[in-house]
């Protein structure tokens, strides 16, 4: 990797983590890594709650700037590095305004709707309590989402414009954590997920994320 030592990432273990890791991969940048995981009490420390109130993961450190939401912390690490530069679509401003509607749909439609609900009734019960309904009618919604992308996708070697995007990172693990919880996907999804899982610095981040 190129560049200088001067970010650093705190947090590791989850696919909220790995999101940003991937970026870095991509971005081919050095960073140091702070390797605190989700409900082990790191992310309850006086430290690290300094950093981050809601005590969550990741957070970036970038200089003088503190970032927390993943998906912030890809975009700012995108525009900040001119290495993924943006194609003249992604550049428009229906571009962006295309941008910002993925982004909405995954963020909130595919992942805190569906996937989150059944990760926290399917698979952290004993923190958030049993809800099955809640899980069955996330998992069929969460595939309702997915139908109506269908025709914006087939076809397309990415989500948006004619590159590499975050936005490929987002659905990508939206699609990985679906088939975590037993969703089925259409084989369209499946061909893109495995697309994007073989570039070298999604399997780099995962090792790094996961090790
Ligand atoms: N919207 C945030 C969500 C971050 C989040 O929920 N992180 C979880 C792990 S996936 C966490 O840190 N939980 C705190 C804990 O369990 O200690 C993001 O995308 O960065």
């Amino acid at each position: 990797m190129e560049g200088e030592n001067t970010l650093e990432v705190w947090g590791v273990g989850t696919t909220r983590t790995l999101r940003v890791h991937w970026m870095l991969h991509e971005l081919g940048i050095d960073y140091e890594t702070h390797r605190i995981q989700s409900r082990t009490g790191e992310t309850q420390t006086a430290e690290y709650l300094a950093l981050n109130p809601k005590g969550k993961i990741p957070t970036l450190v970038d200089g003088d700037l503190v970032l927390s939401e993943s998906a912030a912390i890809m975009q700012h690490l995108r525009r900040t590095r001119p290495v993924l530069p943006y194609d003249d679509y992604q550049a428009s401003d229906a571009g962006r305004a295309a941008y910002d509607e993925w982004l909405s749909f995954i963020l909130m439609e595919l992942d805190a709707t569906s996937l989150y609900v059944v990760r926290r009734h399917k698979d952290l019960p004993a923190i958030y309590g049993e809800a099955p309904n809640a899980v069955a009618s996330s998992c069929e919604y969460f595939s309702k989402m997915l139908r109506a992308v269908e025709d914006r996708i087939a076809g397309r070697e990415y989500l948006w414009g004619s590159c590499f995007s975050e936005l490929d990172i987002h659905m990508t693990i939206s699609l990985l954590w679906a088939a975590v919880v037993g969703i089925e996907v259409l084989p369209l999804f499946g061909d893109y997920q495995a697309r994007m899982t073989e570039r070298p610095a999604y399997r780099a981040a995962y090792d790094h994320n996961f090790q």
